[in-house]
């Protein structure tokens, strides 16, 4: 497995709509334990695709805590095909926006159908940490960061504040 690089925002192939995958090969098997490993070296809880360049409709997820044995879960072309009426608003991070947090309403319970890494078709439900997880992975094959969902004045200072720091990081280095 290797370790690939993680796209900060703000980056323009963190706004695209990513591409269906046709089935999964060896190659999209590959990406998925990349994905896993980059994520896990990252302590991250998911990783989608746009995240690492890839514009494919590919997302990984491990919510199991560090003293767990790992649940890794692999999905490619993920759809919801349910979610609750109930929402709740839980603090969320993001690789591509390092150290911002905000708080994001989403749908408490979800249940999504998606391809594993076996090319079976597959559902799960999901709901607490790991809903709130899969949710924001789907964000991000539509080119949706968790900033787009809050104003537009709060969306710019972070945007402003990483790219500064980009630009900073560039001179420095
Ligand atoms: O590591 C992550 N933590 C997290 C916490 C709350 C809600 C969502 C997430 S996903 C994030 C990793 C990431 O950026 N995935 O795209
Ligand atoms: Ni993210």
């Amino acid at each position: 497995m290797a370790k690939l690089e993680i796209l900060i925002a703000p980056d323009p192939r963190l706004k695209k709509v990513a591409q269906p995958v046709e089935r999964v090969d060896d190659e999209i098997r590959r990406l998925m334990d990349d994905m896993l490993d980059t994520m896990h070296g990252a302590r991250g809880i998911g990783l989608a695709a746009p995240q690492v360049g890839v514009s494919k409709r590919v997302l990984v997820v491990d919510v199991a805590r560090e003293n767990e044995d790992p649940r890794p879960i692999r999905m490619a072309n993920p759809e919801i095909v349910w979610e609750s009426d109930d929402s709740i608003c839980v603090e969320e991070g993001c690789l591509s926006l390092p150290d911002q947090y905000a708080e994001v309403e989403r749908p408490e319970r979800i249940r999504v159908r998606y391809i594993d890494h076996e090319n079976e078709i597959r559902e799960l439900e999901a709901d607490g940490l790991l809903s709130k997880c899969i949710q924001h992975e789907m964000d991000h094959l539509d080119g949706v960061l968790f900033v787009d969902y809050l104003s537009a004045l709060k969306r710019k200072m972070i945007l402003r504040k990483l790219a500064k720091t980009r630009r900073q990081d560039a001179v420095s280095v």
